[in-house]
């Protein structure tokens, strides 16, 4: 019996056990629901009246399980958008929940998404905008305090977290107490947000902070759900001036493709709305994305390594529009029908170069599924292939790699080869993998023997799936 190979050495950057876990969540689902579903705006101003906010038939339960059906792993909620309005009962402001006529003041939007996302397993997060409209203090340094306390109400008594979401849009005119004037405030040094990532490190351990600039996530540089391609995991921002990047000052350029030598592990995610708009407006109601839309998108964000985070807005109901839920539908029906069965789970597999020479080793940890087991080479072999048999043909259209990212983002271009009577030939390229890769070929493919070519690698491989999947019908 051949013993057991050591893991090969890390190399650059490596996740942590918050970003492991957050990489899993693969697809999010993102509620942009506040007074602006009710007055048809994108930005409210901050002087809207509480009294408009009355969802009356909102149910949590049902958003959730829309959500849930079509594959999201997670919820993220806007806890207070630019206009300052709180979805919870808060003490740091009397512009909330508790002065709208909904469950006569007594309700907690907050509460409702987080108990439902627990009971239908899903990860919860929420977005807590810098940027406030309606506070007097904003722009000052009594503002700050305001934002920590608003967090800390957020992270002590709603559950665990699994991602708080700060987005970059920063200063500009505004209600702020009736002062109806334009603030503009230092991108870089007001918020402080060093010492606001370390509070909700405290509350929070285990929640993943997202911006422009990290630190655990960033943002993909795009509203559209697309990645770069390549998409490293890496990313050493930058600001748009060349200096210090902060959310609100990054260049956007390298957002979307990260750094292939960066020191940092700030994976991207990609946020789009299933509508033109973040919020709900009845004018969008024909506008919505189509189910194949979605399916493109969720290649071209989770199919590079990034998370997809897919907005899709309550109405004033309270409720998932029709057509929202519809496209949500056929995209859930489409994920669960493609990926339920891996086609390679049992293939053997053999190779050159595997560490210490254990092929035994190889065959049994690559096509598990598991990130925890995986194929490696030995420490000093950076190309390598890996030969793929499934025993009989099978018809497939697309291939899924992943990394064994736990040892850093090695992987810099593989190419997929299948065995046809006349000897191997090219079938699928990519580069960057990291912790997913979805090639979609462009037809179905039949083939019995497959064929890794690690191309290009900056450190010894480590892979740790290789699956394929024959896809379901788009509905
Ligand atoms: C941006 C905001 O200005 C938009 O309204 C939206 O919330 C988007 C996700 O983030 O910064
Ligand atoms: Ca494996």
């Amino acid at each position: 019996m051949a013993a057991k190979a050591s893991p090969p050495g890390p190399w650059g950057p490596v996740p942590s056990a918050r970003q492991l876990a957050w990489h899993d969540l693969e697809f999010t689902g993102f509620l942009h629901f506040t007074i602006n579903t009710f007055t048809d705006k994108e930005w409210g101003y901050g002087d809207e009246s509480p009294a408009l906010f009355n969802p009356a038939k909102f149910d949590a339960d049902a958003i959730v399980a829309a959500l849930a059906d079509a594959g999201m792993r997670a919820v993220i909620l806007t806890a207070k958008h630019h206009d300052g309005f709180c979805l919870w009962p808060t003490k740091t402001t009397t512009h909330s929940i508790v002065q709208s006529p909904w469950r006569d003041g007594k309700g907690d939007v907050v509460k409702e998404i987080a108990d439902a996302a627990a009971r239908h397993k899903l990860k919860f997060g929420v977005y807590l905008s810098p940027w406030d409209r309606n506070q007097a203090t904003y722009g000052t340094p009594a503002y700050i305090d305001v934002y920590r306390a608003q967090l800390t109400e957020l992270l002590s008594n709603y559950g665990p977290f699994s991602e708080v979401w700060h987005d970059g849009a920063n200063g500009g005119d505004g209600f702020y107490g009736g002062a109806r004037e334009k603030r503009s405030i230092d991108r870089n040094t007001y918020y402080d947000w060093p010492k606001t990532w370390e509070l909700i490190r405290k509350l929070q351990p285990g929640a993943c902070v997202f911006s422009d600039v990290g630190p655990d996530i960033r943002w993909v540089g795009n509203e559209r759900g697309i990645a770069g391609d390549p998409c490293w995991a890496a990313f050493d921002p930058v600001g748009e001036d060349g200096g210090p990047a902060s959310p609100g000052n990054v260049r956007t350029k390298e957002s979307q493709t990260g750094n292939r030598d960066g020191k940092h592990w700030i994976p991207a995610e990609c946020d789009v709305s299933i509508r033109p708009g973040w919020f709900w407006h009845e004018a969008q109601n024909a506008r919505v994305k189509m189910t194949q839309q979605l399916i493109s998108l969720y290649y071209q964000s989770t199919g590079r390594g990034a998370n997809f985070l897919l907005n899709v807005p309550p109405n004033r109901d309270g409720l998932i529009s029709p057509e929202d839920a519809a496209s949500l539908k056929g995209l859930g029906a489409y994920l669960r029908g493609t990926f339920a069965q891996d086609l390679a789970a049992k293939a053997k597999t053999d190779s050159t170069h595997v560490r210490g020479n254990d092929k035994q080793f190889a065959a049994a940890n690559l096509v598990d599924g598991r990130n925890d087991t995986y194929w490696a080479t030995d420490d000093r072999v950076t190309s390598a292939d890996v030969t793929i048999d499934l025993a009989r043909p099978a018809r497939f259209q697309v291939i899924r790699l992943r990394e064994a990212i736990q040892f850093g983002q090695r992987i810099d271009a593989v190419e997929i080869e299948r065995w046809q009577p006349d000897g191997w030939q090219p079938l699928a390229k990519s580069t960057s993998i990291g912790p997913r890769r979805l090639i979609r070929l462009e037809t179905p493919t039949i083939a019995q023997r497959l064929r890794v070519r690690i191309a290009k690698a900056s450190a010894s491989p480590a892979l740790s799936e290789f699956a394929l999947f024959a896809e379901a019908g788009q509905g």
